[in-house]
């Protein structure tokens, strides 16, 4: 007779083995950070600091993170053009040795297999725990931890919604660029009136999260404030990074020798 493991068994293994594919010890080699890059080409300066970056400084490191928002607006694996230079540089990168990880953000959701597959990339779910110098470090884009934002939280529920997501990769490439580009003026006009405040994490949504995913750091990108914030949840002394974008100038959290440093990139040459 087969006995099958408990589930709460069988369940750590999953954990215990996901969790050996993000073990890193960054005596041995830098592990890197960015999000919100927002790649447009319309905005080929933060395209070019990108091709930099991933020739250059990532090349050293053991894995690259990109924590969400590598695009400005993702329709759909099908639309990518013909011309994209993103995936072929993300595969030179991970063709060379460094291990390129892909999370969603609120602008490029729809970042599907196609596209991971290409970049030579592993999709992540968020949110994600890590092991780095072994210590447990929480990963996610940082849209979820906005919960006095209910507008977009709304929204949010709604495209991330499996079923909403087919029919919405069903519609013509036209039709759906003119979706993203109706939600993208609805949200400009929303985001006017909305406080600075509202726009942020919310205190009590982080403090759950530390304590859900039971971790010593968390780092997420997508509120554009770019900062390093010591916190106490339970008694313990915890961190949150948060990543910049790559607007006026490039944001990178490089880990190296137990380390953790957030730096800017010049956009410029
Ligand atoms: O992106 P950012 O940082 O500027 O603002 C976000 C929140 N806005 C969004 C909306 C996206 O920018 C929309 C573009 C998605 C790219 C293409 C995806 C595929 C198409 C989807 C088509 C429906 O994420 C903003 C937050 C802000 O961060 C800070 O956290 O406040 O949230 C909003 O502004 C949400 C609005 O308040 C409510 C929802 C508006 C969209 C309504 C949909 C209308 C679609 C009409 C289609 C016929
Ligand atoms: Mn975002």
């Amino acid at each position: 007779m087969v006995m099958e493991p408990p589930l709460a068994c069988s369940r750590g293994w999953r954990h215990l083995a996901e969790m050996h594919r993000h073990t890193h010890d960054s005596h041995a080699a830098p592990i890197l950070f960015i999000a919100d890059l927002h790649l447009d080409p319309a905005r080929p300066a933060a395209l070019h600091a990108l091709a930099g970056f991933l020739a250059g400084p990532a090349r050293k490191a053991s894995a690259l993170y990109i924590l969400g928002d590598l695009f400005e607006a993702w329709i759909g694996d099908d639309a990518r053009p013909a011309d994209d230079p993103v995936a072929p540089a993300l595969r030179a990168l991970a063709d060379q040795g460094t291990r390129v990880f892909l999370m969603h953000g609120n602008r490029d959701f729809l970042l599907g297999r196609a596209f991971a597959q290409a970049a030579g990339a592993e999709l992540l779910d968020e949110p994600v725990v890590i092991s780095i110098d072994n210590e447990r470090v929480g990963l996610e884009h940082g849209d979820a931890l906005c919960t006095d934002d209910t507008a977009y939280q709304a929204f949010r529920a709604q495209v991330r919604d499996p079923d909403w997501q087919r029919g919405f990769l069903a519609l013509s490439v036209a039709e759906r660029l003119e979706q993203a580009r109706a939600a993208r003026a609805r949200s400009g006009e929303d985001m006017a009136t909305k406080a600075e405040a509202i726009m942020d994490v919310n205190p009590a949504a982080v403090t759950t999260r530390f304590r859900d995913l039971d971790v010593a750091r968390l780092i997420h990108g997508h509120t554009h404030r770019p900062a390093m914030h010591s916190l106490t949840v339970d008694g313990v002394e915890r961190q949150r990074i948060v990543l910049g974008d790559w607007f006026d100038q490039g944001s990178v959290l490089t880990v190296s020798d137990r380390e953790y440093r957030l730096d800017q990139v010049s956009l410029s040459g």
